[in-house]
Protein backbone atom coordinates (compact mmCIF):
# COMPACT_ATOMS: atom_id res chain seq x y z
CA UNK A 1 0.00 0.00 0.00
CA UNK A 2 2.58 2.15 0.60
CA UNK A 3 3.58 2.86 -2.87
CA UNK A 4 0.38 3.14 -4.23
CA UNK A 5 -1.31 6.00 -6.28
CA UNK A 6 -4.93 6.33 -4.97
CA UNK A 7 -7.47 8.34 -5.62
CA UNK A 8 -9.03 10.00 -2.49
CA UNK A 9 -12.78 11.61 -2.79
CA UNK A 10 -14.19 14.51 -1.05
CA UNK A 11 -11.55 17.18 0.30
CA UNK A 12 -13.62 17.53 3.37
CA UNK A 13 -12.37 16.29 6.89
CA UNK A 14 -12.38 13.04 6.10
CA UNK A 15 -10.42 13.64 2.61
CA UNK A 16 -8.03 15.10 3.76
CA UNK A 17 -7.32 12.97 6.58
CA UNK A 18 -6.80 10.32 4.24
CA UNK A 19 -5.08 11.83 1.93
CA UNK A 20 -2.47 12.90 4.82
CA UNK A 21 -2.18 9.28 5.74
CA UNK A 22 -1.41 8.08 2.55
CA UNK A 23 1.30 10.48 1.30
CA UNK A 24 3.06 10.16 5.02
CA UNK A 25 3.13 6.18 4.02
CA UNK A 26 4.51 7.08 0.72
CA UNK A 27 1.52 7.04 -1.05
CA UNK A 28 0.51 9.19 -4.28
CA UNK A 29 -2.74 10.62 -3.86
CA UNK A 30 -5.09 12.38 -6.10
CA UNK A 31 -7.80 14.48 -4.18
CA UNK A 32 -10.75 14.91 -5.97
CA UNK A 33 -13.94 16.92 -5.01
CA UNK A 34 -17.25 17.40 -6.86
CA UNK A 35 -17.51 20.69 -5.94
CA UNK A 36 -15.48 22.68 -8.54
CA UNK A 37 -15.62 26.11 -6.29
CA UNK A 38 -13.29 24.63 -3.98
CA UNK A 39 -9.81 26.78 -4.11
CA UNK A 40 -7.46 24.31 -5.43
CA UNK A 41 -4.17 26.32 -4.38
CA UNK A 42 -5.81 26.83 -0.53
CA UNK A 43 -6.45 23.11 -0.18
CA UNK A 44 -2.81 22.47 -1.49
CA UNK A 45 -1.57 24.61 1.11
CA UNK A 46 -2.67 22.05 3.84
CA UNK A 47 -0.26 19.46 2.20
CA UNK A 48 3.45 19.44 2.80
CA UNK A 49 5.40 21.63 -0.01
CA UNK A 50 6.89 18.42 -1.86
CA UNK A 51 3.63 15.97 -1.39
CA UNK A 52 2.72 13.66 -3.71
CA UNK A 53 -0.30 15.30 -4.31
CA UNK A 54 -2.72 16.10 -7.29
CA UNK A 55 -5.97 17.91 -6.64
CA UNK A 56 -8.70 17.69 -9.24
CA UNK A 57 -12.11 19.24 -8.97
CA UNK A 58 -15.77 19.07 -10.65
CA UNK A 59 -16.05 16.01 -13.42
CA UNK A 60 -13.60 12.81 -13.08
CA UNK A 61 -13.11 10.69 -16.30
CA UNK A 62 -11.65 7.60 -16.53
CA UNK A 63 -8.54 9.42 -17.87
CA UNK A 64 -8.11 11.02 -14.47
CA UNK A 65 -7.53 7.62 -13.23
CA UNK A 66 -4.58 6.49 -14.63
CA UNK A 67 -2.03 4.19 -12.59
CA UNK A 68 -5.07 4.66 -9.95
CA UNK A 69 -4.93 1.00 -7.47
CA UNK A 70 -7.20 2.03 -5.05
CA UNK A 71 -10.09 4.55 -3.83
CA UNK A 72 -11.64 6.42 -0.85
CA UNK A 73 -14.39 7.33 -0.20
CA UNK A 74 -15.42 10.34 2.42
CA UNK A 75 -18.38 9.18 4.10
CA UNK A 76 -20.77 12.08 2.74
CA UNK A 77 -20.23 11.02 -0.97
CA UNK A 78 -23.34 8.80 -1.93
CA UNK A 79 -22.68 5.30 -3.75
CA UNK A 80 -24.82 6.80 -6.68
CA UNK A 81 -22.86 10.09 -7.02
CA UNK A 82 -21.54 10.07 -11.13
CA UNK A 83 -17.89 9.24 -10.93
CA UNK A 84 -18.40 6.28 -8.73
CA UNK A 85 -19.37 4.62 -12.33
CA UNK A 86 -16.52 5.71 -13.80
CA UNK A 87 -14.47 4.16 -10.44
CA UNK A 88 -16.60 0.95 -11.21
CA UNK A 89 -15.65 1.08 -14.63
CA UNK A 90 -12.37 1.18 -14.42
CA UNK A 91 -12.13 -1.87 -11.55
CA UNK A 92 -10.99 0.32 -9.29
CA UNK A 93 -12.11 -0.94 -5.20
CA UNK A 94 -14.00 1.37 -2.93
CA UNK A 95 -12.83 1.79 0.43
CA UNK A 96 -14.58 3.79 3.39
CA UNK A 97 -12.32 6.14 5.18
CA UNK A 98 -12.55 4.02 8.05
CA UNK A 99 -11.74 1.22 6.20
CA UNK A 100 -8.40 2.51 5.41
CA UNK A 101 -7.91 3.76 9.13
CA UNK A 102 -8.18 0.67 10.40
CA UNK A 103 -5.92 -0.90 7.85
CA UNK A 104 -2.83 0.80 9.12
CA UNK A 105 -4.30 1.68 12.99
CA UNK A 106 -2.81 -1.09 15.89
CA UNK A 107 -4.78 -1.69 19.55
CA UNK A 108 -8.24 -2.10 20.05
CA UNK A 109 -10.67 -1.05 18.37
CA UNK A 110 -14.35 -0.10 20.04
CA UNK A 111 -16.85 1.02 17.09
CA UNK A 112 -20.45 2.84 18.15
CA UNK A 113 -23.26 2.82 15.54
CA UNK A 114 -27.19 3.63 15.96
CA UNK A 115 -28.92 5.99 14.98
CA UNK A 116 -28.90 8.50 17.87
CA UNK A 117 -26.95 7.82 21.06
CA UNK A 118 -23.66 7.39 19.56
CA UNK A 119 -22.08 10.88 20.03
CA UNK A 120 -22.50 10.96 23.68
CA UNK A 121 -22.13 7.09 23.90
CA UNK A 122 -18.93 7.73 22.23
CA UNK A 123 -17.70 10.66 24.12
CA UNK A 124 -18.47 8.32 27.79
CA UNK A 125 -16.90 5.02 26.67
CA UNK A 126 -13.72 7.39 25.56
CA UNK A 127 -13.81 8.80 28.93
CA UNK A 128 -14.43 5.56 30.68
CA UNK A 129 -11.21 4.33 28.26
CA UNK A 130 -9.20 7.22 29.60
CA UNK A 131 -9.33 6.11 33.23
CA UNK A 132 -7.49 2.67 32.82
CA UNK A 133 -5.52 3.07 29.62
CA UNK A 134 -2.40 5.68 28.48
CA UNK A 135 -3.32 5.96 25.20
CA UNK A 136 -7.04 6.27 24.11
CA UNK A 137 -7.93 7.83 20.81
CA UNK A 138 -11.38 8.85 20.61
CA UNK A 139 -12.56 9.18 16.66
CA UNK A 140 -15.09 8.96 13.55
CA UNK A 141 -18.66 10.73 13.43
CA UNK A 142 -17.75 12.54 16.25
CA UNK A 143 -15.77 14.73 14.14
CA UNK A 144 -12.36 13.55 14.66
CA UNK A 145 -11.77 11.20 11.16
CA UNK A 146 -10.47 8.07 11.99
CA UNK A 147 -7.25 8.60 9.56
CA UNK A 148 -6.25 11.35 11.42
CA UNK A 149 -5.22 9.27 14.45
CA UNK A 150 -5.00 5.97 13.01
CA UNK A 151 -0.94 6.22 12.44
CA UNK A 152 -0.72 7.15 15.95
CA UNK A 153 -1.80 4.30 17.27
CA UNK A 154 0.12 1.27 18.79
CA UNK A 155 -0.33 -2.06 20.03
CA UNK A 156 -1.07 -0.54 23.29
CA UNK A 157 -4.09 1.93 22.31
CA UNK A 158 -7.69 1.55 22.52
CA UNK A 159 -9.84 3.70 19.53
CA UNK A 160 -12.97 4.41 20.29
CA UNK A 161 -14.87 5.28 17.17
CA UNK A 162 -18.70 6.75 16.10
CA UNK A 163 -19.45 4.93 13.06
CA UNK A 164 -22.50 5.87 10.52
CA UNK A 165 -23.99 4.07 8.14
CA UNK A 166 -22.36 6.21 5.77
CA UNK A 167 -19.02 5.11 6.91
CA UNK A 168 -20.04 1.39 6.87
CA UNK A 169 -21.34 1.23 3.54
CA UNK A 170 -18.04 0.46 1.95
CA UNK A 171 -16.04 -1.65 4.86
CA UNK A 172 -14.20 -4.21 3.47
CA UNK A 173 -12.41 -6.01 6.42
CA UNK A 174 -13.10 -3.53 8.91
CA UNK A 175 -12.99 -5.21 12.41
CA UNK A 176 -13.70 -3.90 15.60
CA UNK A 177 -13.04 -5.92 19.09
CA UNK A 178 -16.17 -4.42 20.46
CA UNK A 179 -19.07 -3.14 18.72
CA UNK A 180 -22.33 -1.63 19.79
CA UNK A 181 -25.72 -0.71 17.89
CA UNK A 182 -27.35 1.50 20.15
CA UNK A 183 -30.87 1.78 18.54
CA UNK A 184 -32.45 1.92 14.87
CA UNK A 185 -35.10 3.92 13.54
CA UNK A 186 -35.82 5.36 10.07
CA UNK A 187 -32.97 8.38 9.16
CA UNK A 188 -31.15 9.26 6.08
CA UNK A 189 -33.79 7.42 4.05
CA UNK A 190 -32.82 10.02 1.28
CA UNK A 191 -29.37 8.10 0.93
CA UNK A 192 -29.87 4.57 1.72
CA UNK A 193 -33.35 4.53 -0.14
CA UNK A 194 -35.18 1.53 2.12
CA UNK A 195 -35.27 1.23 5.92
CA UNK A 196 -34.54 -2.43 5.06
CA UNK A 197 -30.54 -1.04 3.26
CA UNK A 198 -30.68 1.45 6.17
CA UNK A 199 -31.04 -1.72 8.57
CA UNK A 200 -28.58 -3.64 6.69
CA UNK A 201 -26.20 -1.59 6.66
CA UNK A 202 -25.71 -0.63 10.35
CA UNK A 203 -25.29 -4.38 11.18
CA UNK A 204 -22.52 -4.14 9.12
CA UNK A 205 -20.38 -2.63 11.64
CA UNK A 206 -20.08 -6.83 13.27
CA UNK A 207 -19.67 -8.50 9.89
CA UNK A 208 -15.74 -9.34 10.44
CA UNK A 209 -16.36 -10.00 13.86
CA UNK A 210 -15.40 -13.69 15.36
CA UNK A 211 -16.35 -15.11 18.61
CA UNK A 212 -13.21 -13.45 20.42
CA UNK A 213 -15.33 -10.33 20.19
CA UNK A 214 -18.80 -8.58 21.33
CA UNK A 215 -21.32 -6.99 20.25
CA UNK A 216 -23.30 -5.05 22.78
CA UNK A 217 -26.77 -4.06 21.63
CA UNK A 218 -30.03 -2.35 22.78
CA UNK A 219 -32.76 -5.47 24.25
CA UNK A 220 -35.81 -3.45 23.42
CA UNK A 221 -35.30 -2.63 19.91
CA UNK A 222 -36.58 -5.26 17.94
CA UNK A 223 -34.74 -5.36 14.96
CA UNK A 224 -31.82 -5.57 17.92
CA UNK A 225 -33.32 -8.24 19.55
CA UNK A 226 -33.75 -10.28 16.30
CA UNK A 227 -30.56 -9.70 15.27
CA UNK A 228 -28.69 -10.49 18.33
CA UNK A 229 -31.25 -13.69 18.37
CA UNK A 230 -30.55 -14.44 14.79
CA UNK A 231 -26.84 -16.17 14.77
CA UNK A 232 -26.01 -13.78 12.43
CA UNK A 233 -23.66 -12.60 13.95
CA UNK A 234 -20.47 -14.41 15.32
CA UNK A 235 -19.26 -11.97 17.97
CA UNK A 236 -20.73 -12.83 21.59
CA UNK A 237 -24.17 -10.58 22.19
CA UNK A 238 -23.90 -8.46 25.10
CA UNK A 239 -27.48 -6.47 25.62
CA UNK A 240 -28.54 -3.60 27.72
CA UNK A 241 -32.24 -2.60 28.29
CA UNK A 242 -33.93 0.02 30.15
CA UNK A 243 -37.24 -1.71 30.33
CA UNK A 244 -36.67 -5.35 31.19
CA UNK A 245 -34.90 -6.63 33.93
CA UNK A 246 -32.09 -9.27 32.19
CA UNK A 247 -30.74 -12.04 33.65
CA UNK A 248 -27.44 -11.65 31.82
CA UNK A 249 -26.37 -8.09 30.82
CA UNK A 250 -27.21 -4.16 31.70
CA UNK A 251 -30.56 -2.74 32.47
CA UNK A 252 -32.32 -0.51 34.39
CA UNK A 253 -34.13 -1.36 37.74
CA UNK A 254 -35.89 1.44 38.86
CA UNK A 255 -33.45 4.59 39.00
CA UNK A 256 -30.95 2.11 39.26
CA UNK A 257 -28.24 0.70 36.48
CA UNK A 258 -27.84 -2.83 37.01
CA UNK A 259 -24.95 -5.16 35.91
CA UNK A 260 -26.74 -8.83 35.79
CA UNK A 261 -24.20 -11.26 35.75
CA UNK A 262 -23.29 -15.35 36.71
CA UNK A 263 -26.63 -14.94 39.29
CA UNK A 264 -25.36 -11.85 40.69
CA UNK A 265 -26.37 -8.39 40.52
CA UNK A 266 -24.34 -5.21 40.82
CA UNK A 267 -25.35 -1.79 41.07
CA UNK A 268 -23.48 0.61 38.75
CA UNK A 269 -24.55 3.73 39.44
CA UNK A 270 -28.14 5.79 40.23
CA UNK A 271 -29.21 7.84 37.19
CA UNK A 272 -29.91 10.34 39.90
CA UNK A 273 -25.67 10.59 40.10
CA UNK A 274 -25.26 11.26 36.54
CA UNK A 275 -25.28 14.31 34.83
CA UNK A 276 -27.24 13.05 31.52
CA UNK A 277 -30.71 13.63 31.42
CA UNK A 278 -33.60 11.38 29.84
CA UNK A 279 -33.96 7.77 29.41
CA UNK A 280 -32.17 7.58 25.83
CA UNK A 281 -29.51 8.79 27.83
CA UNK A 282 -29.49 6.15 30.58
CA UNK A 283 -29.35 3.63 27.26
CA UNK A 284 -26.26 5.22 26.04
CA UNK A 285 -24.50 4.99 29.51
CA UNK A 286 -25.68 1.09 29.76
CA UNK A 287 -24.15 0.84 26.43
CA UNK A 288 -21.23 2.41 27.51
CA UNK A 289 -21.03 0.46 30.69
CA UNK A 290 -21.69 -2.85 28.79
CA UNK A 291 -18.50 -1.77 26.50
CA UNK A 292 -16.39 -1.26 29.45
CA UNK A 293 -16.83 -3.90 31.33
CA UNK A 294 -16.18 -6.19 28.28
CA UNK A 295 -12.69 -4.19 28.10
CA UNK A 296 -11.98 -5.40 31.68
CA UNK A 297 -12.13 -1.92 33.36
CA UNK A 298 -12.78 -2.25 37.09
CA UNK A 299 -16.50 -0.78 38.27
CA UNK A 300 -15.59 1.91 40.42
CA UNK A 301 -13.42 3.55 37.59
CA UNK A 302 -16.43 3.04 35.25
CA UNK A 303 -18.81 4.76 38.17
CA UNK A 304 -16.63 7.40 38.43
CA UNK A 305 -16.23 8.61 35.09
CA UNK A 306 -19.72 7.64 34.32
CA UNK A 307 -21.23 10.41 37.26
CA UNK A 308 -18.88 12.97 35.90
CA UNK A 309 -19.51 12.84 32.42
CA UNK A 310 -21.69 15.75 31.12
CA UNK A 311 -23.53 16.40 27.93
CA UNK A 312 -21.92 16.65 24.90
CA UNK A 313 -22.28 20.01 23.27
CA UNK A 314 -25.06 20.39 20.67
CA UNK A 315 -27.05 17.24 23.00
CA UNK A 316 -29.50 18.55 25.39
CA UNK A 317 -26.80 21.54 26.48
CA UNK A 318 -28.12 23.44 28.89
CA UNK A 319 -27.28 27.46 27.40
CA UNK A 320 -28.48 29.77 30.13
CA UNK A 321 -31.46 30.67 32.24
CA UNK A 322 -33.37 34.21 31.16
CA UNK A 323 -36.38 35.56 32.74
CA UNK A 324 -37.23 31.86 34.25
CA UNK A 325 -36.59 30.70 30.57
CA UNK A 326 -34.46 27.68 29.98
CA UNK A 327 -32.73 27.61 26.79
CA UNK A 328 -31.57 23.96 25.61
CA UNK A 329 -29.20 23.46 22.06
CA UNK A 330 -30.25 19.84 20.79
CA UNK A 331 -29.13 20.32 17.74
CA UNK A 332 -27.65 17.16 17.00
CA UNK A 333 -31.31 16.36 17.41
CA UNK A 334 -31.47 16.18 13.03
CA UNK A 335 -33.86 13.39 12.95
CA UNK A 336 -37.65 12.71 14.87
CA UNK A 337 -36.30 9.93 16.62
CA UNK A 338 -33.59 12.32 18.68
CA UNK A 339 -35.83 14.70 18.58
CA UNK A 340 -38.59 12.64 20.40
CA UNK A 341 -35.58 12.18 23.06
CA UNK A 342 -35.16 15.81 23.44
CA UNK A 343 -38.86 16.27 24.21
CA UNK A 344 -38.96 13.61 26.98
CA UNK A 345 -36.02 15.17 28.77
CA UNK A 346 -37.49 18.51 29.38
CA UNK A 347 -38.38 18.89 32.61
CA UNK A 348 -41.46 21.30 31.84
CA UNK A 349 -43.47 23.38 29.15
CA UNK A 350 -41.63 23.26 25.95
CA UNK A 351 -41.24 26.18 23.14
CA UNK A 352 -40.08 24.28 20.24
CA UNK A 353 -37.49 25.19 17.56
CA UNK A 354 -37.92 22.82 14.48
CA UNK A 355 -37.05 22.50 10.94
CA UNK A 356 -34.51 22.37 8.27
CA UNK A 357 -33.27 19.96 5.48
CA UNK A 358 -35.89 16.82 4.35
CA UNK A 359 -34.35 13.66 4.28
CA UNK A 360 -37.74 12.61 3.52
CA UNK A 361 -38.37 11.99 7.14
CA UNK A 362 -41.57 10.97 8.46
CA UNK A 363 -42.79 13.28 10.67
CA UNK A 364 -46.06 11.71 12.79
CA UNK A 365 -44.37 10.12 15.71
CA UNK A 366 -42.73 12.89 16.53
CA UNK A 367 -45.61 15.20 16.67
CA UNK A 368 -47.47 13.30 18.67
CA UNK A 369 -45.22 14.05 21.63
CA UNK A 370 -46.28 17.96 22.05
CA UNK A 371 -50.07 17.01 23.03
CA UNK A 372 -48.92 18.32 27.32
CA UNK A 373 -45.71 19.11 26.49
CA UNK A 374 -44.92 21.76 23.17
CA UNK A 375 -47.06 25.18 23.68
CA UNK A 376 -45.30 26.44 20.36
CA UNK A 377 -43.64 25.42 17.69
CA UNK A 378 -41.44 27.65 15.30
CA UNK A 379 -40.42 26.52 12.29
CA UNK A 380 -37.19 27.22 9.65
CA UNK A 381 -35.78 25.63 6.24
CA UNK A 382 -37.15 23.72 4.19
CA UNK A 383 -39.27 21.17 5.78
CA UNK A 384 -41.41 24.06 6.97
CA UNK A 385 -44.28 23.55 5.07
CA UNK A 386 -44.12 19.50 5.47
CA UNK A 387 -44.04 20.03 9.44
CA UNK A 388 -47.21 22.33 10.08
CA UNK A 389 -48.84 20.24 7.57
CA UNK A 390 -48.06 17.03 9.88
CA UNK A 391 -48.92 19.05 12.78
CA UNK A 392 -51.85 20.69 12.11
CA UNK A 393 -53.27 16.76 10.77
CA UNK A 394 -52.09 15.80 14.50
CA UNK A 395 -54.77 18.90 15.96
CA UNK A 396 -51.46 20.89 16.66
CA UNK A 397 -52.01 24.35 15.46
CA UNK A 398 -49.44 26.54 17.70
CA UNK A 399 -47.51 27.08 14.86
CA UNK A 400 -44.65 30.08 13.40
CA UNK A 401 -42.80 30.67 11.19
CA UNK A 402 -39.12 32.15 11.08
CA UNK A 403 -37.05 33.34 8.31
CA UNK A 404 -33.59 32.69 10.48
CA UNK A 405 -32.12 31.39 13.64
CA UNK A 406 -32.12 34.93 14.90
CA UNK A 407 -35.91 35.54 14.56
CA UNK A 408 -36.89 32.38 15.88
CA UNK A 409 -34.89 32.73 19.36
CA UNK A 410 -36.49 36.02 19.49
CA UNK A 411 -40.02 34.52 18.84
CA UNK A 412 -39.56 32.08 21.21
CA UNK A 413 -37.83 34.48 24.20
CA UNK A 414 -41.11 36.82 23.97
CA UNK A 415 -43.38 33.71 23.28
CA UNK A 416 -42.28 31.50 26.50
CA UNK A 417 -43.23 32.15 29.92
CA UNK A 418 -41.30 31.83 33.25
CA UNK A 419 -40.72 28.07 33.71
CA UNK A 420 -40.94 27.44 29.98
CA UNK A 421 -37.89 25.35 28.15
CA UNK A 422 -36.62 26.73 24.93
CA UNK A 423 -35.78 24.07 23.20
CA UNK A 424 -33.82 23.95 19.30
CA UNK A 425 -34.30 20.52 18.30
CA UNK A 426 -35.14 20.11 14.62
CA UNK A 427 -35.68 16.70 13.89
CA UNK A 428 -34.03 17.28 10.49
CA UNK A 429 -30.47 18.18 9.34
CA UNK A 430 -28.69 21.84 9.14
CA UNK A 431 -27.93 21.56 5.52
CA UNK A 432 -29.46 24.46 3.69
CA UNK A 433 -29.23 26.82 6.01
CA UNK A 434 -25.95 25.84 7.74
CA UNK A 435 -22.73 24.23 7.18
CA UNK A 436 -23.38 21.27 9.60
CA UNK A 437 -25.40 20.81 12.87
CA UNK A 438 -22.49 22.26 15.05
CA UNK A 439 -22.39 25.51 13.15
CA UNK A 440 -26.73 25.49 13.50
CA UNK A 441 -26.33 24.97 16.98
CA UNK A 442 -23.43 27.70 17.43
CA UNK A 443 -25.58 30.35 15.99
CA UNK A 444 -28.69 29.12 18.26
CA UNK A 445 -25.84 29.84 21.25
CA UNK A 446 -24.91 33.19 20.39
CA UNK A 447 -28.43 34.27 19.85
CA UNK A 448 -29.56 33.12 22.97
CA UNK A 449 -26.64 34.55 24.73
CA UNK A 450 -27.61 37.90 23.24
CA UNK A 451 -31.12 37.97 24.02
N1 LIG B 1 -18.58 15.81 -2.02
C1 LIG B 1 -18.33 15.39 -3.33
N2 LIG B 1 -19.33 14.70 -3.98
C2 LIG B 1 -20.53 14.42 -3.40
C3 LIG B 1 -20.77 14.83 -2.06
C4 LIG B 1 -19.76 15.52 -1.41
O1 LIG B 1 -17.26 15.61 -3.88
O2 LIG B 1 -21.37 13.78 -4.03
C5 LIG B 1 -17.53 16.56 -1.32
C6 LIG B 1 -18.00 17.94 -0.86
O3 LIG B 1 -17.86 18.88 -1.91
C7 LIG B 1 -17.06 18.23 0.30
C8 LIG B 1 -16.66 16.84 0.81
O4 LIG B 1 -17.18 15.87 -0.12
O5 LIG B 1 -15.91 18.94 -0.06
C9 LIG B 1 -17.30 16.62 2.15
O6 LIG B 1 -17.11 15.30 2.60
P1 LIG B 1 -18.05 14.73 3.77
O7 LIG B 1 -19.46 15.16 3.53
O8 LIG B 1 -17.78 13.30 3.91
O9 LIG B 1 -17.59 15.58 5.04
P2 LIG B 1 -16.33 15.48 6.02
O10 LIG B 1 -15.93 16.89 6.31
O11 LIG B 1 -15.31 14.56 5.55
O12 LIG B 1 -17.08 14.97 7.36
C10 LIG B 1 -17.35 13.57 7.51
C11 LIG B 1 -18.72 13.38 8.14
N3 LIG B 1 -19.74 13.99 7.29
C12 LIG B 1 -20.79 13.27 6.80
O13 LIG B 1 -20.94 12.10 7.03
C13 LIG B 1 -21.78 14.02 5.96
C14 LIG B 1 -18.76 14.00 9.51
O14 LIG B 1 -20.01 13.65 10.13
C15 LIG B 1 -17.64 13.42 10.38
O15 LIG B 1 -17.61 14.11 11.62
C16 LIG B 1 -16.31 13.59 9.67
O16 LIG B 1 -16.36 12.99 8.36
C17 LIG B 1 -15.15 12.91 10.43
O17 LIG B 1 -15.28 11.52 10.47
C18 LIG B 1 -21.00 14.69 10.21
C19 LIG B 1 -22.38 14.18 9.83
O18 LIG B 1 -23.26 14.97 9.52
C20 LIG B 1 -21.07 15.19 11.65
N4 LIG B 1 -22.63 12.84 9.88
C21 LIG B 1 -23.93 12.28 9.61
C22 LIG B 1 -24.79 12.25 10.87
O19 LIG B 1 -24.24 12.26 11.99
O20 LIG B 1 -26.02 12.18 10.73
C23 LIG B 1 -23.76 10.84 9.14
Amino acid sequence: MSDQKVLVAGAGKSGIAAAKLMLSMGGEVVLYDGNDKLDAEALKKTFPEKAKLQILLGELSRTDLRGVELSVISPGIPLDAPFVSVLDEAGIPIWSEIQLAWHVAQGKLIAITGTNGKTTTTALTGAIMKTHFDEVFVVGNIGIPYTETALKTTEKSVTVAEVSSFQLETIMDFHPNVSAILNITPDHLNRHGTMENYVAVKKRICENQTAEDTVVLNYDDPLLHAFGESGEQKAKVFYFSSRQTLAEGIYLDGDAIVYAHDRRRETVVDVHDLQLLGRHNYENVMAAVAIAITMGIPMDDIRRAACTFRAVEHRIEFVRERSGVRYYNDSKGTNPDAAIQAIRAMPGPIVLIAGGYDKHSEYDEWVAEFEGRVKYLVLIGQTRDKIAECARAHGFTEIMYAEDMAEAVRVCAAYADAGDNVLLSPACASWGMFKNYEERGDIFKECVRNL
